[in-house]
């Protein structure tokens, strides 16, 4: 097994910055030769369709097959694997599906209008998006937790249609992962993967219908070829490996936190997980408990790799303290373990996702809690928001001048109009104001 190495880092010493900054040091790769060969595929996808579509996924996912319509899963295949699948599991993602339903009905924006003192209206219209992709991972990533994050806030947004890409090299189906497909409402599954699977999305084939948005996690040639065709659909974000931050007062029993740490540990060798204390103690026992426990772990080695190159273990002054350097890390995921959570969250600005006090595991949260496990990474939540129904809603701007309204404001339009030199502006304008008014 590979040697923990444990970073310990205190944030009264001197480089504490620079220490930091180079923990946090994560290149979102840009490989020239990854962008050159999805580009080749999604141009070949756009100008061929189906067969170039079955072509690469022959060539990639040793999938053959004679027609597009073979790499459609039926939805009586998707009821199917709901029957396979053990009942214990049937009920898990039944009761998980309940609560991110919940939780996201109340993220719902609705619509609003409202009228001026001219008798004008003015509001704004909120539309679901007519139909989304949601890409799937394969292989050992393929989280059935996913397909429910992604799927049902476009439900619960009211999305006309989700069509579901899924890679299965040799044909290998994952039946929870149609399981969660069918209770999230999924209304088409395609056995595709890889930037032809995204282009397939993007563009629109004989067989597969183009979307208006992509959501959902991938490898480097996913998301590469997600950046590559955003413009002509939307796109959710492009996630970078998951990221845990644990603050505790030391009062929490230094397995739990280990294990919460292992927990985003085992995800990636590049996942991070971080603790932060004021209980010099506290530290050392979290690391004996690191050390005993690592090597009980059926994913040890991804758990000691991501550990040792991006894990630490921080010591503070205090908790405000903590809460300074969690804003500068702006973890996906923020762990609370202390005893007033409360008076902490005060002082938290930046986090994806934060877990308030020692009984609130970050697992729940990715799988049942309710709030969405799609959350922004790499620092991004200095600006940006989890996964929502809001990702699956847009927004119409709505005027309805009355004439007094068309009078006062098209006197204003004019002049700026005039102003730019724009004279059919100012005219369109001028038209409607009532002349009579100033005699
Ligand atoms: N923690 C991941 C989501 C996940 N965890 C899926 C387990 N399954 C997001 O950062
Ligand atoms: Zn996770």
């Amino acid at each position: 097994m590979t040697d923990l190495t444990i970073t310990r880092l205190s944030a009264s010493e001197a480089g504490f910055d620079d220490a930091l900054s180079r923990l946090l040091a994560w290149e979102d790769s840009v490989d020239h030769q990854v962008n050159e060969s999805v580009r080749h595929i999604l141009s070949e996808v756009k100008l061929r369709g189906d067969e170039a579509v079955m072509e690469f996924t022959a060539r990639f996912d040793q999938l053959e097959v004679a027609s597009m319509a073979e790499l459609e899963i039926s939805a009586a295949r998707l009821e199917q694997a709901l029957e396979a699948i053990p009942s214990e599991q049937r009920d898990a993602l039944e009761a998980a599906a309940d609560r991110i339903r919940d939780y996201h009905q109340r993220q719902k924006q609705d619509s609003w209008q409202y009228e001026d003192a001219n008798g004008t209206v003015l509001g704004q219209k909120v539309t679901p998006l007519d139909r989304v992709g949601l890409y799937v991972p394969g292989g050992k990533a393929a989280y059935p937790s996913s397909v429910l994050m992604n799927a049902l806030p476009a439900k619960v947004a009211g999305v006309g249609e989700i069509i579901m890409v899924v890679p299965t090299p040799a044909g290998v189906v994952n039946d929870m992962v149609l399981a969660a497909a069918a209770i999230a409402g999924v209304d088409r599954v395609f056995t595709l993967g890889g930037a032809q699977a995204i282009g397939a999305l993007a563009y629109g084939t004989e067989t597969v219908p183009a979307v208006d948005k992509i959501v959902g996690p991938g490898n480097i040639f996913v998301a590469t070829a997600k950046r590559e065709v955003f413009g002509t659909v939307g796109i959710d974000m492009i996630a970078g490996p998951s990221e845990i931050l644990v603050i505790c007062d030391g009062k929490t029993d230094p397995d739990w936190i280990a294990m919460d740490l292992f927990s985003q540990a085992e995800h990636d060798e590049q996942a991070q997980s971080i603790l932060v204390s004021p209980d010099v103690a506290f530290l050392d026992a979290v690391e004996a408990s690191i050390r005993k426990l690592a090597p009980t772990m059926e994913r040890g080695e991804i758990i000691a790799r991501s550990l040792s190159d991006r894990g630490a273990l921080i010591q503070v002054k205090d908790l405000d303290e903590a809460a300074v350097v969690s804003n500068r890390i702006a973890p996906e995921h923020l762990e609370l373990s202390v005893e007033a959570p409360e008076q902490l969250v005060a002082r938290i600005r930046h986090a994806g996702a934060i877990f308030m006090g020692r009984y609130t595991a970050e697992a729940l949260g990715d799988y049942c809690a309710g709030p969405n496990h799609v959350l922004p990474t790499s620092g991004t939540a200095r600006f940006s928001s989890p996964l929502g129904v809001y990702d699956f809603q847009k927004r119409s701007s709505l005027i309805g001048f009355s004439a007094a309204g068309a009078d006062r404001m098209g006197r204003v339009a004019s002049v700026l109009a005039r102003g730019e030199g724009l004279t059919a502006h100012a005219r369109s304008a001028e038209y409607r104001i009532d002349m009579d008014r100033d005699q």
